[in-house]
């Protein structure tokens, strides 16, 4: 199966955070590392406080359940030393299943389409940079959907 997924940091060294990951990713012999975006910056949304996140969105293929490929990016995630303490704060690591396939599921532990992605401007830049005739199951074409929202927040970096 293809899926897509967003990978977000701004804690520890964000490059050095998401480049672990991805090496992580590319091992697991369920999945390969298909491609990779450049690497986005921008604020913390909302406005909430701390360090600058970078983002990027990479394509694999894996035989995985999309069940288990959650299970594995938390996985990477608990390597990584990621604390959850407060709702929506800063992170060393964030692995979101963005897409997996056509497949469109909601389920008390996994939405997919990830709901927040049509909003996130450092999620669907960074798509659009690796796949931009990407058809979206119920939400339609990527490029209508970057149209919407505002984009002028997120810049390439390094
Ligand atoms: N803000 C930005 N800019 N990038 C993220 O990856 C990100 N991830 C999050 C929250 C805390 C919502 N804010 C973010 O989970």
């Amino acid at each position: 199966m293809l899926a897509y997924i967003g990978l977000g940091s701004n804690l520890k060294g964000p490059r050095k955070q998401i480049e672990k990951a991805l090496r992580a990713l590319s091992e697991a012999k369920e999945t390969t590392l298909l491609s990779v975006s450049s690497f986005y910056q921008s604020k913390p949304l909302l406005d909430m406080p701390g360090p600058n996140y970078l983002n990027v969105v990479c394509k694999i293929e894996t035989d995985l359940s999309a069940l288990d490929l959650l299970n594995f990016c938390q996985e990477i995630e608990n390597n990584q030393y990621r604390v959850r303490e407060v709702k929506w704060g800063s992170r060393t690591i964030d692995l979101d299943i963005l897409l997996y396939g056509d497949q469109v599921l909601a389920t008390k532990r996994l939405t997919i389409p990830h709901p927040e992605m049509i909003n996130r401007a450092f999620v669907l830049l960074p798509l659009f940079e690796i796949e931009p005739g990407l058809k979206l199951p119920l939400l339609g074409p990527l490029k209508g959907l970057l149209e919407r929202i505002e984009s002028s927040d997120v810049e390439k970096y390094g």
